[in-house]
């Protein structure tokens, strides 16, 4: 019989951020799978009621709280919180994020800080805020969610890929500085994933063709030849959570269908 104790999450609390839908929500279908308590936030409580509503739906009894991630005070609440209510936060997910795809010289750095604060400093905010209970109990599991503009950039996305760009390295230094307490971080960093987010990149055109980025995705740029599936996020977030991996910190797991692997389509 295979042995998959090695993955399984029971008796653990996983906190994945701004997980009412999409990524988020999969990767915690996931860790529920595998036998995690699921608890979640959203910015407001009609977004949390959806998305407990979603969580139902799929028998999970996840428990969802209001929280801003890019509000320290509020996530610091949030955190002793869920302490208090469910127990130590073995398993942080950083998943909410956002884009605004504008040209870089269109772009007002009011818009550029606001990409920086969820995508990034949220992500600090809330690992310090989970840290020293981890250090404390000598464990602990941090999965920040990336990009494949952790490593490329392209047009329009200047403050996404910087803010994604900077996530990768702040994965890296969570596990130089805490992998001594047994704490390991680590990052996924998901290809071109079907969600709210990327569909205004499916969006068919006028005339009922697919738009020009979905085939330039689909046809050129991904050797699977397809969009990803919040759930292909899934299997990659249970292993970084569970004790499978308790000896791989501060590496970034690209899980998009081959892309960083792939130079492009050649001409026909
Ligand atoms: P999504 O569908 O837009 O979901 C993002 C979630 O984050 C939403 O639930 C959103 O809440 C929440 N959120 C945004 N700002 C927040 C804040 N300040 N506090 C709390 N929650 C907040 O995006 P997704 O595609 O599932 O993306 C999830 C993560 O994966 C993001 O970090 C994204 O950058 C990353 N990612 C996505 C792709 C992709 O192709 N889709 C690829 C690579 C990486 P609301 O519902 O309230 O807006
Ligand atoms: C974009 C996309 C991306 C993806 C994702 C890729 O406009 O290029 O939205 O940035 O969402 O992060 O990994």
């Amino acid at each position: 019989m295979a042995n998959t104790q090695i993955f399984n999450l029971e008796g653990k609390v996983a906190l994945i951020t701004g997980a009412s839908y999409g990524i988020g929500f999969a990767i915690a279908k996931g860790l529920a799978a595998a036998g995690a308590t699921i608890v979640f936030n959203d910015i407001k409580q009609e977004f949390v009621d959806k998305g407990l509503a979603n969580y139902a739906a799929e028998g999970i009894d996840a428990k969802g709280y209001v929280c801003d991630v890019t509000n320290e005070d509020a996530v610091n609440e949030l955190v002793a919180k869920i302490e208090k209510e469910v127990g130590v936060i073995d398993i942080l997910v950083n998943n909410a994020g956002i884009i605004k795809r504008i040209p870089m010289i269109e772009m007002k750095a009011e818009e550029f800080r606001q990409v920086i604060d969820v995508d990034l400093n949220a992500p600090f905010i809330v690992s310090k805020a989970v840290l020293p209970s981890m250090i404390k109990q000598r464990s602990g599991k941090i999965i920040n969610i990336c990009s494949m503009m952790s490593e490329f950039g392209r047009e329009t996305v200047s403050a996404y890929a910087s803010a994604k760009g900077g996530l990768k390295m702040l994965t890296r230094n969570i596990a130089s500085e805490y992998g001594q307490y047994n704490i390991q971080c680590n990052g996924i960093g998901p290809g071109y994933i079907a969600t709210p987010q990327t569909a205004p990149l499916r969006e068919p055109q006028a005339d009922g063709s697919k738009h020009p980025f979905d085939s330039f995705i689909t046809d050129t740029k991904t050797p699977a030849g397809r969009w990803g599936n919040p759930e292909d996020l899934a299997g990659p977030a249970v292993f970084l959570a569970s004790t499978a991996s308790d000896f791989v910190n501060g590496q970034i797991l690209y899980v998009d269908g081959g892309i960083q692997a792939y130079f492009g389509k050649q001409p026909s």
